[in-house]
């Protein structure tokens, strides 16, 4: 297949700067180099040209909105384009990118009469909006916003929203309580790390594969880098402790390799200026190789429905 790297160093969506230089830190790590040697033909489109950073606004209110929605609507083109000619790859940049890429997803599976699944690897559920956030940052929000849910007045609409029962979390530990409040009342798939520690991770990861083939679904994923446990993923401005583990995040994309069901990727929120010689970028390019199809040996494929 076709992979398209897209460089979103979006750096607007919260008030600490680094992730501008995600882009290039996953194109040091090699990203090109490992998705090419596992067989994918790989097309880098270079970086999508959106607003740069802004002073902080004050405390409690939105910072750098006009800016945000400029990155949408630029990323939701960029992606919606991506989505006809390939697997798109966008490098973060921060989680507020998915504010247009997954928009731009919703879009063509709209067109394609597919129904879209987002998969959300994070510690948060960014499901605040511009009403609830009490940090007033964007890259918070951007479920909410795909979900279609009120308060985002001068973002362009969303097309195709995705319903709520289409989204499952993994990770999640830091959750504010208008997001608790609404995950609980739409009953929405949230899998805690209390749930991974008594399950396990692979088994709700599974469940939901399931249904995204049911219904034969196109699948995005987002992968934040604090999904990460923060020693093996230093490099973010909101690490939290106890997240996943080397092998847990492996098992997870490798299940999704072998799902054959995912359909585009986000990699949001590195912040190589916080790194430590580089490791966390290589190791989200290593997830990122492990959902491509690298393993150490083939297994009878796992068929979903
Ligand atoms: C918090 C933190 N829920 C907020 N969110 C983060 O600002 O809305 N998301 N850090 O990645
Ligand atoms: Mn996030
Ligand atoms: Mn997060
Ligand atoms: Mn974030």
């Amino acid at each position: 297949g076709k992979c398209i790297l897209i460089g979103a160093g979006m750096d607007c969506g919260k008030r600490r700067r680094g992730c501008v230089m995600g882009p290039d830190a996953y194109r040091t790590a090699g990203i090109a180099e490992e998705l090419s040697s596992l067989g994918w033909q790989v097309e880098d489109r270079g970086n999508v040209d959106g607003p740069v950073w802004v002073e902080d606004a004050p405390k409690g209110e939105v910072h750098a909105l006009t800016e945000c929605i400029s990155w949408t609507e630029k990323l939701a083109k960029a992606s919606k384009t991506a989505m006809k000619q390939g697997f798109p790859v966008f490098m973060g940049g921060d989680h507020a990118l998915s504010l247009g890429t997954v928009a731009g997803v919703a879009a063509h599976a709209a067109e394609r009469g597919r129904p879209l699944f987002v998969l959300w690897l994070d510690a948060h559920p960014d499901i605040n909006t511009p009403q609830t956030t009490t940090s007033g940052n964007l890259h918070g929000t951007p479920i909410a916003y795909l979900t279609g849910q009120d308060g985002f007045e001068g973002f362009p609409p969303v097309p195709a929203p995705v319903p709520t029962e289409n989204v499952c979390f993994i990770g999640l530990r830091s959750v504010d309580k208008p997001e608790r409040e609404f995950i609980q009342q739409s009953g929405m798939t949230a899998i805690d790390m209390r749930y991974i520690d008594e399950r396990g991770i692979a088994a709700p990861l599974r469940e939901f594969l399931e249904k995204v083939a049911a219904a034969n679904g196109l699948l995005h994923v987002s992968l934040d880098v604090d999904f990460l446990e923060p020693s093996i993923a230093p490099a973010v401005g909101t690490t939290v402790p106890g997240g996943a583990t080397f092998r847990e995040a492996h098992l997870v994309m490798e299940i999704l390799h072998d799902s054959d069901l995912v359909t585009s990727l986000d990699l949001v929120e590195l912040n190589p200026f916080l790194d430590d010689r580089g490791k966390t970028a290589s190791l989200m390019v290593d997830l990122t190789a492990s959902l491509f199809g690298r393993r150490v040996f083939d297994r009878p494929t796992h068929s979903y429905t």
